[in-house]
């Protein structure tokens, strides 16, 4: 049966189909208008309640919130093509799904609080400046801990580049479209370069 990725670009969608490139894995893409609402669709809610992007409908199961897709393709296709911790390299996976959970539930956690106290998107009475400020404190803390893993080390869980960093370097952008100031923290800047330099995320940003 396959899979079938349903999408639309520069969305949290990015980081899973950045995956399915990197993995080299065969899928069919299907892409969302999120303008028009095709993510409320009756027959995308009856695949996927959550009514957002991604999904990854693997035979036939829907899969849907980013940081699941990439664990379950991490745990079905990672070892094989060298981007994930084997089955029994426990202590890999303790260091992988440490970094991809801390990243997708605490960094994003701050950054979705930066947005919704700094962007036009939502209503100004809603917005509260100091709110802000202090997301962006605690912000600079988290990137200050990627900075210190990094030291020594090209990626996060050394030598070799894995899931790990297309699921946490994907997020710098869009820490830093939110207002946070990134440049004090060089080996993350310098660690998204080299993630950012790859073919297969090329090939994301140009479909
Ligand atoms: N935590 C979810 C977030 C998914 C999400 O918020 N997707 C947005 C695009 S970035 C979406 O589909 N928004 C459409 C909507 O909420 O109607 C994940 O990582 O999959």
């Amino acid at each position: 049966m396959g899979l079938t990725f349903y999408y639309q670009p520069m969305t949290s969608a990015t980081r899973v189909h950045w995956a399915l490139e990197e993995l080299g894995v065969a899928y069919d893409k299907v892409k969302i208008d999120l303008s028009k609402r095709e993510n409320k669709n009756p027959d995308y809610l009856a695949q996927n309640p959550n009514g957002k992007v991604p999904l990854l409908v693997a035979d036939g199961v829907p899969i849907f919130e980013s940081l699941a897709i990439l664990l379950y393709l991490g745990e079905r296709y990672g070892a094989e093509k060298k981007l994930f911790p084997g089955e029994t390299d426990y202590a890999g996976r303790g260091e992988a799904l440490k970094w991809m959970c801390w990243g997708s539930v605490t960094v994003v956690e701050t950054v979705m609080r930066i947005m919704r106290n700094t962007s036009d998107r939502f209503p100004a009475e809603e917005r509260n400046e100091k709110a802000a400020q202090s997301a962006k404190l605690e912000m600079a803390g988290h990137l200050a801990m990627i900075d210190h893993a990094l030291e020594g080390r090209d990626y996060m869980l050394g030598a070799e580049f894995s899931l790990v960093d297309v699921a946490n370097a994907s997020l710098v952008p869009f820490i830093a479209r939110n207002g946070v100031d990134t440049t004090p923290f060089s080996r993350v800047n310098d660690w998204v370069g080299r993630c950012i330099a790859r073919p297969a995320f090329a090939r994301v940003m140009t479909s």
